[in-house]
C-alpha cells in the first residue's frame, strides 16, 4: 500500500495527475510519452522527473516577476513519486489555456494560411512556417472535452468566456512577460522557445497566479537554434525519435500507439535529459539529489 493510493485523485490527464493533499494539491507527472496525440504502452524512464525539474526552475527563476503555486519539492510529496511531483497552491482556474506564440508553427501557421490571421490578429503577408513573429502573440485557447484539440479564440470571445475583461488583459501580460524571459534564457542556451501554455487561477488571498506545469517540453515547442531554418516545420527537441521511429515502422498513427523499442526509449530518456541541462544550466543529478528522501 502506498501513500499516493490513499490521497483523492482529483484530476487526471494523459501523463499525469493531480491528488488533493488537504491544504495544497499535489501535481505528478508520469513517464508516459504520447506522440500524435495517442499514449505508448512504454514509459521513458525519468520524463517526469525531468518535466517537474524544468517546471519548477522556471517557478523558482521567475517567481519575482509572475507569482505561482509551487509550494514544494519535498514537503507533502510521497516517496513514490520523489522528484515527479510537486504540492502546490489550490487555486481557482481561469477557463482559459493562455497559449503564447513568438514561431509560426502547428495550428497557428494552418489558420494563418487559411485566412492571414491566428486568433483574430491580422498578420503581414508572406510568412513562411516557423518564422519568428513580429512580435510574440497571446492566442487564447478553450479547453476542449476530452480527445478534441483546443479551440482558438479572439481575445473578445476569451473576455466573454472569463467573464472579466480586465482578468483576461491581466492574464495576457503576465503571459507575454513570462515567455519573453523564458525565450530570451533559452536563446542564450541555444534554444528556440518556439510557443507555450500558461494556466492561471487566484489563490485564496485573490492573487493571480501561473499554475499547471510551465515551459516544458510537454507545454512548449523546443527547438535547437542550431539548424533552425524556416519554410518547413522544425524537428521537436524531445519526441522526435519517437515520431521518426513511428513514420518507418508503419504505424497508421490511430490508437493504440505501438510499444517503443529499448533504443528509442534511451535516446529519448537521453533527449529530456539533455533538455533539463541545456535549460537548467545544471546536472540532472542535482534535480535527483534535491528531491531525494
Ligand atoms: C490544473 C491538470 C490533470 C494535471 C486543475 N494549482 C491548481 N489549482 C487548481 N486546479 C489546478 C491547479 Cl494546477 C488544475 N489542471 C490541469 C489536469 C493533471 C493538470 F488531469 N486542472
Amino acid at each position: 500500500m502506498t501513500a499516493l493510493a490513499d490521497l483523492p485523485l482529483l484530476a487526471s490527464g494523459k501523463v499525469r495527475e493531480i491528488y488533493d493533499l488537504g491544504d495544497r494539491l499535489l501535481l505528478v507527472a508520469s513517464d508516459r510519452i504520447s506522440t500524435y496525440d495517442v499514449i505508448h504502452p512504454t514509459p521513458i524512464p525519468d520524463k517526469g522527473k525531468v518535466l517537474t525539474g524544468i517546471s519548477v526552475f522556471w517557478f523558482e527563476k521567475f517567481a519575482e516577476l509572475v507569482p505561482n503555486h509551487f509550494v514544494s519539492a519535498t514537503e507533502g510529496v510521497p516517496d513514490e513519486v520523489r522528484g515527479r511531483a510537486i504540492a502546490v497552491r489550490k487555486l481557482e482556474m481561469v477557463p482559459l489555456e493562455a497559449v503564447v506564440r513568438g514561431y509560426i508553427t502547428g495550428s497557428g501557421w494552418k489558420d494563418y494560411e487559411a485566412t492571414g490571421e491566428i486568433a483574430g490578429i491580422a498578420l503581414p503577408a508572406g510568412l513562411r512556417e516557423s518564422d519568428r513573429l513580429p512580435e510574440p502573440l497571446f492566442t487564447p485557447s478553450t479547453k476542449a472535452e476530452l480527445g478534441l484539440h483546443d479551440e482558438t479564440v479572439s481575445l473578445a470571445r476569451a473576455e466573454e468566456i472569463v467573464g472579466d475583461a480586465e482578468i483576461v488583459g491581466r492574464v495576457r501580460d503576465l503571459s507575454l512577460a513570462l515567455y519573453s524571459a523564458a525565450a530570451e534564457h533559452a536563446l542564450a542556451r541555444g534554444v528556440i522557445l518556439a510557443d507555450t501554455k500558461f494556466e492561471f487561477g487566484f489563490d485564496a488571498d485573490g492573487v493571480l497566479r501561473v499554475g499547471d506545469e510551465v515551459l516544458t517540453p510537454d507545454s512548449s515547442r523546443f527547438w535547437p537554434a542550431d539548424g533552425y531554418e524556416p519554410g518547413h516545420g522544425q524537428p521537436s527537441f524531445d519526441k522526435q525519435y519517437v515520431r521518426d521511429w513511428a513514420a518507418g515502422s508503419g504505424w497508421d498513427k490511430t490508437p493504440p500507439a505501438p510499444a517503443l523499442p529499448d533504443d528509442i526509449v534511451e535516446g529519448t530518456r537521453a533527449r529530456y535529459i539533455e533538455a533539463y541541462e541545456t535549460i537548467t544550466g545544471e546536472p540532472f543529478a542535482a534535480w535527483l539529489e534535491r528531491t531525494e528522501p
